[in-house]
């Protein structure tokens, strides 16, 4: 197999998509050519109900903040699979499902997770990033100590899968794999907060190896969001911010 070339980058989906893994090996199609196609069954609602249901989604995910301090109050296994079911609903390219969320409820685990993240902060914060990164972020009062990595009582991780792993070793292209697990990731988020809990998502900068290498990840699997999983913390606060209004985020034309 190779790497990159501008016809891998065709293949790949186009220009802007990640094509660090295209392979160039013919393998099997995941899916036969001849897979049948079903009628879909739609349950098609009335536009009033639409408005209703629309509305009601977005009060629901307003409600949606950065939590970064959790209680330490159990959440149920099956949430933690339901929640994950969903994203796993998400669209993908080929649906080659680009994805593998790693639940942590291991204590220990989530500790040296943590040990891995605060180390690296502590760099990100001291130098890596610069002044600038340092101001720009001073209003969320954030620093290198994570103690929400193991106070929450789920640790969730979303690994893109960059290719894809035949039992016999060869490999799968995955196309869109980081757009595709991108979103799965927002709708992650959405499962998260309609079952009436919390997250932050978090992408640990520098992190992903170390953190693969503890959760024993294969190589084709890298690292895109960390999010603790729980209750708030009955004292937890968040910054007064304000969403754009609709005139700043939608054009129509
Ligand atoms: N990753 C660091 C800093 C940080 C960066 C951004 I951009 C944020 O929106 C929030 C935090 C941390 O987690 O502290």
């Amino acid at each position: 197999h190779t790497k990159k070339g501008t016809r891998n980058v065709i293949e790949s989906g186009g220009v802007g998509d990640d094509d660090d893994d295209v392979l160039t090996n013919l393998v099997e199609p995941l899916w036969p050519e001849d897979l049948k196609h079903l009628p879909y069954t739609f349950n098609r609602v009335s536009a009033e109900e639409s408005i209703k249901m629309s509305r009601e989604f977005y009060d629901k995910m307003n409600e949606r903040r950065t939590i970064r301090f959790f209680s330490p109050d159990p959440v149920p296994r099956e949430v933690i699979e339901n929640i994950i079911k969903v994203a796993g609903t998400a669209p993908s390219g080929a649906h080659t499902e680009p994805w593998t969320f790693v639940a942590v409820c291991d204590p220990e685990v989530k500790q040296q997770i943590r040990a891995v993240v605060e180390m690296e902060e502590e760099t990100n914060y001291a130098k890596r990033m610069g002044n600038q990164w340092v101001k720009d972020l001073k209003f969320l009062r954030t620093d290198c100590v994570k103690e929400y990595l193991t106070m929450a009582p789920w640790l969730l991780l979303v690994f893109k899968q960059t290719y894809g792993m035949l039992p016999d070793g060869r490999k799968r292209n995955h196309y869109y794999h980081e757009i595709s697990t991108a979103i799965a990731g927002g709708i992650l988020l959405c499962a998260i907060q309609t079952a009436g809990l919390a997250t932050l998502t978090s992408t640990p900068l520098n992190c992903g190896p170390a953190i693969r290498g503890i959760l024993q990840r294969p190589p084709n699997e890298k690292l895109l969001l960390l999010m603790p999983v729980g209750y708030p913390a009955p004292d937890a606060t968040v910054p007064d911010l304000t969403r754009k209004p609709l005139e700043e985020l939608m054009v129509t034309v």
